[in-house]
């Protein structure tokens, strides 16, 4: 276990927890070479790098464009290490603990990389529920979600640290319970914002309905690389962002020849023992991925 109760106490009470070495160095370095070899030829010439020309690249405050460039999703074109982190046992271990529940699914993973001149990052402050339901946030944890949000660089002031207000402070000036912000309440959200700026390994965890937005990065050559998860309870129909399914031709077998059962589980694909399993579905499923172990979910079946 990498997080403690009190971390759980602060998610019930902030929305927000920030745990500063949640991922050792050994884990975060193999990532922050494969955010290189994805990422390094993306970043701007130095002489755009070190000046900010908000016309170009975006209205102040406003999300844009160009902030989500360079994004990309589950599973990547990188090393094992890069495909598994999103499903790292500690990671899935804090996911359950957080919305109390005993199985959860993974249905946000993304690779996001920051380049000081590229865009102007700045947001202005906004809860995440827009484009992870069609409805609103619940009035129940378990059925919202956990947004993770993983330093593979340093994440300092300067280099784009998310700001974000906590609950109490959201709700005494939003009303209890609101998730919209307008024009003249950000104002008095900024006053209240707090940094999480964080060392590379920092693990940020919020919720769809917590107040937070992205800010620029101001350091000359400054670059931020992060990762973002996302989970909820298994069977939460009203959570969504990625379809894993519609992109058979990724490489999957990334993932499916290195995770455990229980890893893999939080991608829909059931565990050993589940009635889906039977000598017909292995068949096929080995067919289709040779390089699957799958003895784990042959056991007594077979
Ligand atoms: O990357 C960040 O620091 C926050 C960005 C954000 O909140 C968003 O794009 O919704
Ligand atoms: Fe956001």
């Amino acid at each position: 276990m990498r997080h403690q109760p009190h971390h759980l106490e602060q998610w019930q009470q902030d929305g927000f927890v920030i745990i500063e070495d949640f991922f050792t160095p050994d884990e975060i370095s193999p990532l922050f070479t494969d955010f290189e070899n994805l990422y390094d030829h993306l970043a701007p010439e130095r002489a755009a790098a070190v000046t900010l020309n908000k016309k170009e690249t975006g209205v102040l405050g406003k999300s844009h464009p160009k902030q989500f460039q360079n994004i990309d999703s589950l599973p990547y074109e990188g090393s094992i290490d890069l495909n598994l982190i999103s499903l790292h046992p500690a990671l899935i271990a804090f996911a359950k603990a957080l919305l109390a529940v005993n199985d959860v699914h993974l249905y946000q993973s993304h690779t996001w990389a920051k380049f000081t001149g590229e865009a102007d990052y700045d947001q202005v402050h906004h809860c995440d529920f827009g484009n992870h339901t069609l409805t609103v946030p619940s009035d129940f944890a378990w059925q919202r979600s956990v947004d993770f949000v993983a330093y593979v660089t340093d994440v300092d002031d300067d280099l784009g640290a998310l700001h974000y207000v906590t609950k109490p402070d959201s709700d005494l000036i939003l009303g209890a319970g609101e998730v919209r912000a307008t024009e003249a309440s950000q104002l008095k959200l900024k006053q209240k914002e707090r940094s999480a700026a964080g060392p590379a390994g920092t693990l940020v965890a919020h919720s769809i309905d917590t107040f937070h937005r992205g800010t620029n990065l101001t350091r000359p050559e400054g670059r931020r690389y992060t990762m973002t998860f996302g989970y909820k309870a298994t069977g939460n129909d009203m959570i969504g962002f990625h379809v894993w399914q519609s992109s058979p031709h990724k490489p999957w077998e990334r993932i499916l020849n290195h995770a455990s059962p229980e890893q893999l589980a939080c991608l829909g694909i059931p565990k050993p023992g589940a009635d889906y399993w039977t000598p017909r579905t292995l068949r096929l499923t080995q067919d289709r991925w040779p390089n699957w172990d799958l003895s784990a979910w042959r056991a007594g079946i077979e």
